[in-house]
């Protein structure tokens, strides 16, 4: 399960509904162009918190049927509604997926053994494996070295994907848990991560900067620091633009210069304006060329 995974991107109509056309093509896009290792399934980039429960396995059978056994797919089944994960744990799982990925349950305070109660209910619904996922920024959930520790304490427990800017910790977990796969989840420093011996990395820009990504992961493992730092500037020189514009929708105005069918954003999440998506435009001559 190592290696780079792209936080899938969906696409939607301007109804919110999902575009099955343009998600094929963009699960395509990821495997024969950017040449990833796998997709990450209704994550953030995904924006699975903002779609039903129907059209979350909807976009799991679309993906699972035109990537069939291309790549590794992790589906991201982690909700509040506890009942909801478990269910559509054992979707993705009967479909075939080969991990799953929860997001730490958010909003209300849990405290860390509910956090803990929440993912073994989870793997006991389940014969598969899970990859914890830690994002501090969006859910306010920050676990310490000791609580990993816990959760890695569960076989079924392979990782975490580790969105957090906290280096300190993710060196200490590296260090700590040799056996578990950690992936870098912050694009713009994935050579950072890498040179901490992360097993891969989950990205949102990988959907159209896959190559480069590659590039930086196998130039650090291979201590070429200065061509990796060359390729990783090149990175964030496109990231800083492409969160400037807005970071979902400029990625899907970038997917559709390049004749992928990427559609709409959900709303809430608004979609760029025509100066919005002339920037998209020249990002995408500029960066992608
Ligand atoms: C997800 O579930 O889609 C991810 O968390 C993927 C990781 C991304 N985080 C978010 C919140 O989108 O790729 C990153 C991120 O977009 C990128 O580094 C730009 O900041």
């Amino acid at each position: 399960m190592k290696g780079l995974y792209t936080a899938l991107m969906c696409s939607f109509d301007e109804s919110g509904n999902i575009n099955e056309k343009g998600l094929r093509e963009i699960v395509r896009q990821n495997i024969d162009v950017q040449q990833v290792d796998g997709l990450y399934v209704n994550g953030s980039t995904g924006e699975n918190f903002l779609i039903s429960k129907e059209q979350k396995k909807q976009i799991f059978d679309i993906v699972k049927n035109e990537a069939g056994d291309d790549v590794k797919l992790i589906a991201q089944v982690g909700a509040l509604n506890l009942d909801e994960a478990v269910e559509l744990a054992k979707y993705a799982t009967e479909l075939g997926y080969n991990a799953i990925s929860a997001v730490t349950p958010f909003y209300y305070k849990f405290d860390f053994d509910e956090i803990k109660d929440y993912y073994n209910t989870i793997l006991d619904s389940v014969d598969n494996n899970l990859i914890i996922y830690s994002i501090p920024a969006l859910t306010g959930v920050n676990m310490n070295l000791e609580q990993f520790g816990e959760l890695f304490k569960n076989d079924k427990v392979i990782g975490v994907k580790f969105t957090a800017l906290d280096f300190f910790l993710l060196e200490r977990i590296r260090h700590a848990y040799p056996d578990k796969l950690i992936y870098s989840g912050f694009d713009e420093m994935l050579l950072s991560a890498s040179v901490l011996n992360v097993d891969g990395a989950i990205g949102s820009t990988f959907n159209v900067n896959g190559q480069r990504a590659r590039q930086i992961f196998e130039l650090a493992q291979k201590g070429q620091i200065d061509e990796a730092r060359d390729v990783q500037k090149a990175t964030n020189d496109l990231i800083a633009e492409i969160l400037d514009n807005g970071l979902y929708p400029t990625i899907k105005e970038i997917l559709k210069h390049q004749g992928i069918d990427a559609g709409y954003c959900r709303k809430p999440m608004k979609s760029l304006n025509s100066e919005g998506v002339k920037k998209a435009k020249e990002i995408a001559e500029k960066h992608l060329k």
